[in-house]
């Protein structure tokens, strides 16, 4: 590793936020640095906690976690956002709305909030999700919360990412039933029942409550049911109780060795995929017939093509 990425890991270790920033450009770019930087900032991670919000689009996860950050600053602590959006590509658009809600935080330094989209052209969410949190984690963001809409299988994939995940519903609709249908009911942590304010909160969570109960579980974790109002910024203080709970939780854990190792094993992995995949895309973009071919639908001879950028990539 060369001076300046040494004392480039250095500074963000100690905060710094244009090394921050270089470092998640670095990432993004898929520069051979980035994974140089990454394989080494594995073992410096650990110290801050990552935090996955999902539910329902609408539901208030936005307003939700704005007021987070309300709270976590004044008590003078870091936090930063991955906003997952299924319709932006990687390292492009923002998730509008989430930025025009959160703005009122752009100018203060332990606040940091990026848009990931999901339909990256290589490496997937996944990948990029992960190198963001242990990035952040090594520069010292205390909180770091993902926000993911739904629960599709990406989400899910991405809810395996974090350490702690809240379930947002609401008390609108069938939506909780739903949802909880939908796999929510194992992944979450801890539950959120957003816009308490409206009519029937105490239903919802009493469902909720039902549904666990039915379900056997081995962890001596208990997920609580939390009545907020984003708007208002009632019952965000006990959801970031629980949040601290669930760490405290968590530290009580015996760590697994050969758990870490199995962590470290599918990163570097996944690392080696997101890299293969960069180099079959530059290899494809260096002639635009291969393009145009691999997007026809009469190509006669796409296979053999496949096989050589295949060949071609594995030598260089
Ligand atoms: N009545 C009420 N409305 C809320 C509450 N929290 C959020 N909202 C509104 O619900 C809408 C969706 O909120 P947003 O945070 O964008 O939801 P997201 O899609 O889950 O991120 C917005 O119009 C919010 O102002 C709440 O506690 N009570
Ligand atoms: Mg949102």
């Amino acid at each position: 590793m060369d001076e300046v990425t040494k004392k480039r890991i250095k500074n963000l270790q100690e905060g710094d936020r244009r090394a921050l920033s270089r470092v998640l450009s670095l990432v993004e770019e898929q520069d051979d640095q980035a994974f140089e930087i990454l394989e080494h900032l594995f073992e410096h991670t650990g110290k801050g906690m990552s935090v996955g919000i999902t539910g329902p689009a609408g539901a208030g996860k936005s307003t939700l976690i704005d007021q987070l950050i309300r709270l976590v600053r004044k008590q003078d602590q870091k936090i930063s956002v991955l906003a997952v959006d299924p319709s932006s590509p990687f390292s492009g658009g923002a998730v509008l709305g989430d930025r025009v809600r959160m703005q009122g935080h752009c100018s203060d330094d332990g606040v940091f909030i990026r848009s990931v989209g999901s339909r990256g052209k290589s490496g997937g969410v996944s990948f990029a999700t992960r190198a963001l949190l242990q990035i952040l984690d090594v520069y010292g963001s205390e909180y770091t919360v993902v926000e993911t809409v739904g629960a599709g299988q990406s989400e899910v994939d991405i809810m395996n990412l974090v350490d702690t995940t809240v379930v947002v519903l609401t008390p609108e609709s069938g939506d909780s039933i739903q949802a909880l249908k939908a796999g929510m009911l194992e992944i979450a942590d801890v539950f959120v029942i957003n816009k308490k304010d409206r009519e029937g909160a105490n239903r919802v969570a009493h469902d909720i409550e039902m549904m666990l109960s039915l379900v056997p579980s081995e962890s001596q974790w208990k997920p609580p049911i939390i009545l907020t109002s984003a708007q208002s910024g009632e019952g965000v203080a006990q959801l970031l109780e629980a949040l601290q709970n669930h760490r405290g939780y968590l530290n009580t854990l015996q760590v697994d060795p050969a758990r870490l190792r199995r962590k470290r094993k599918a990163f570097l992995y996944e690392m080696i995929q997101t890299r293969l995949a960069g180099y079959v895309e530059e290899w494809i973009d260096r002639d635009p017939h291969r393009r145009k071919a691999l997007e026809s639908t009469d190509e006669p001879n796409l296979y053999k093509m496949v096989k050589e950028g295949i060949a071609a990539c594995l030598k260089s």
